[in-house]
């Protein structure tokens, strides 16, 4: 065991670029290439990977901080055999970049025509740590497929967070063993090579694999007539390579590279990363790629809608009209006007950052793809903000202060237990032909923080008091604008509530947060006449906007929805009943 301090590489341009995201914890196991850190400059953001597999020990930088190339990083503890330097992924060759090799390869490279003998290797899942039952999200291996030591073969999920499951061995695929929503633990069998589990004959078995494309079906050509006809030797019969000395060249894996985030992130929009060109170091898809590629595959959805409305409303110009569209990369919408702003005054160009850029296509796609419609209602909180004020006057509670957005949580959660097919979501593993009812309430809020809009979840609100999810709501709240929330403490919500009532306005029609079927937006409250019968009565109004997804919900139901929100936010008592 050699405990390494890993580096910034070469970042080309970026000096001083900081730390905006942590990917890895001391205790973490990572591959070689996996993203562990990510730096953002004024122009972009950038994964930095490992360039050695290991168990990280210490963290030497945290957020914010300041790095360039050269500056250390943390402190990996690798297998003694493993503190060479790896051979990145789809590297060019040492012959064409005029590099060495590298020493551990070059070290151990076999001599021509050595007989290397190949085994039927079991690939077992690894020490991973607090996970237990782990789904398996993503196959990226198939049989006949060849691939290196440490190369990921499954992405697994927990409710915490995705993780690839390594290979042990390099060789060629001969069964694998799970299959996509299988669970799975650490022992259980993943899938049987034929290969080595020593690092230099697996290295040396991978260099001659350059003509055999990985993702080819069939095991590849060569390495399996060698297998036939390469004298047996080799103890047991083991199907043996004649492996002539290669200098390890370009291997161009078959799979995407990307780290587990990115691949969650293009999972959540449906994203097929193999189609995504990457713009990051060595080709690596980084986050500004996934959404590129919506938003050009957005932009062609709706130049198609655009389309289908023109033929519709002319027909007997739609023939004209498609034939215009292909001849204009196939679309029919004029493109997204270009100005050049300086020419009429003086302008400064800021890149969005990065959670601007995520919620951006997060967004897009839920604007278009969602039906959504809005309802707009008033609720009369006149005794339930008196209540407020009077519990916060009395509260001795460590100073907790009781929020109107806490009740509205509770008033969301006897609603949404009222009328369940707001606490739905469309089954997409069925192509939307089912509904998912949801025995949980979790509630998002959507929080307004210097990098843009982050949605908090309190969880099991149902199981809640007030005082808590107001304590719960300002801890979640300031870790949001810290930039310090977890993936966990902004998943799982079933509904979001997206309170404008500290800032004012009358109504607006908030975005729906896929895959939830609804979204209540609040505005400032303000007195109003109302008439009670006999006099106008000067009483506190809430305005409510809820939207909702009509394939989901129909108007009617959203109508009850409000009006019952209303009447609990009237008089919570109702929640007793
Ligand atoms: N009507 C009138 N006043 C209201 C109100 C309402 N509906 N809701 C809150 N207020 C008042 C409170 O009484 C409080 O006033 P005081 O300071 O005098 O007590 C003040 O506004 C701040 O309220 P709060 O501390 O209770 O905070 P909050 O619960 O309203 O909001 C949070 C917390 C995190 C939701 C908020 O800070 C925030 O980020 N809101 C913006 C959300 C957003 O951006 N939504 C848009 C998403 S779509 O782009």
């Amino acid at each position: 065991m050699a405990t390494l301090e890993i580096k910034v590489p070469d970042i080309g341009d970026f000096t001083d670029v900081s730390v905006i995201e942590l990917l890895v914890k001391p205790g973490d196991t990572v591959q070689a290439e996996q993203s562990l850190l990510t730096v953002e400059s004024d122009k972009a953001s950038m994964e930095i990977p490992s360039s050695h597999a290991g168990v990280v020990r210490q963290l030497l930088v945290a957020l914010g901080d300041k790095v360039r190339q050269g500056s250390s990083l943390l402190l990996l503890d690798v297998a003694d055999e493993a503190s060479a330097p790896v051979i990145p992924v789809a590297m060019a060759s040492p012959q064409e970049s005029g590099e060495k090799p590298a020493p551990a390869l070059a070290g151990t490279a076999l001599p021509a025509t050595q007989t290397v003998a190949t085994e039927a290797i079991e690939v077992r899942v690894p020490d991973i740590g607090d996970f237990k039952d782990v789904s398996v999200i993503e196959v990226m291996v198939k049989v006949g497929d060849t691939v290196r030591l440490e190369q990921s073969l499954i992405t697994v999920e927990s409710d915490k967070a995705s993780m690839e499951i390594p290979s042990n061995a390099a060789g060629i695929i001969t069964e694998v063993k799970v299959k996509l929503g299988d669970k799975i633990n650490i022992g259980d069998l993943l899938a049987m090579l034929q290969g080595s589990k020593t690092p230099a004959v697996a290295a040396t078995l991978l260099a001659d694999q350059k003509a055999a494309p990985v993702s080819d079906q069939k095991p590849a050509p060569a390495l399996a007539s060698q297998a036939l006809t390469a004298p047996s030797s080799v103890a047991d019969q083991a199907p043996s390579v004649a492996v002539p000395t290669h200098q390890p060249g370009a291997l161009t894996m078959g799979l995407p590279h990307a780290s587990p985030s990115v691949r969650k992130f293009a999972r959540e929009l449906g994203v097929p990363l193999a189609e995504v060109k990457g713009s990051g170091l060595k080709g690596r898809i980084i986050d500004p790629d996934v959404q590129s590629f919506t938003r050009s595959v957005m932009s062609g959805a709706l130049q198609t809608l655009a389309i289908a409305a023109q033929q519709a409303a002319k027909p007997a110009a739609a023939a004209g009209t498609a034939a215009v569209a292909s001849t204009s990369a196939g679309l029919g919408l004029i493109p997204w006007p270009k100005v050049d702003f300086a020419k009429f005054g003086p302008i400064e160009r800021k890149e969005l950052s990065r959670i601007k850029k995520i919620s951006a296509a997060n967004l897009l796609r839920n604007a278009i793809l969602i039906p959504a419609v809005t309802n707009h209602d008033d609720a009369d909180i006149t005794d339930l903000e008196a209540f407020r004020i009077a519990t916060n006057q009395e509260n001795d509670k460590g100073g907790i202060k009781v929020t109107m957005l806490a009740f509205l949580i509770k008033a969301c959660v006897a609603a949404l237990k009222k009328f369940p097919d707001f606490n739905s979501s469309l089954d997409a593993e069925s192509d939307n032909s089912a509904l998912i009812y949801k025995q949980y309430y979790h509630i998002g809020f959507a929080a307004d923080t210097p990098n843009g809009l982050m949605v908090p979840v309190i969880k099991d609100a149902n199981k809640k008091g007030i005082f808590q999810i107001s304590l719960e709501m300002g801890e979640l709240a300031k870790k949001a604008r810290e930039g310090k929330l977890s993936p966990t403490e902004m998943t799982g919500a079933c509904f979001t509530i997206s309170s404008l009532g500290g800032i004012g306005g009358r109504y607006f029609t908030p975005i729906i947060n896929a895959p939830e079927v609804a979204i209540l937006g609040v505005c400032k409250s303000t007195i109003q006449p109302v008439w009670d019968g006999k006099a106008f009565q000067p009483r506190l109004l809430l305005p409510l906007s809820l939207t909702w997804d009509h394939r989901v919900i129909d108007g009617a139901a959203a109508a009850r929805f409000n009006v019952y929100l209303g009447q609990i936010l009237g008089d919570l008592r109702r929640i007793l009943l």
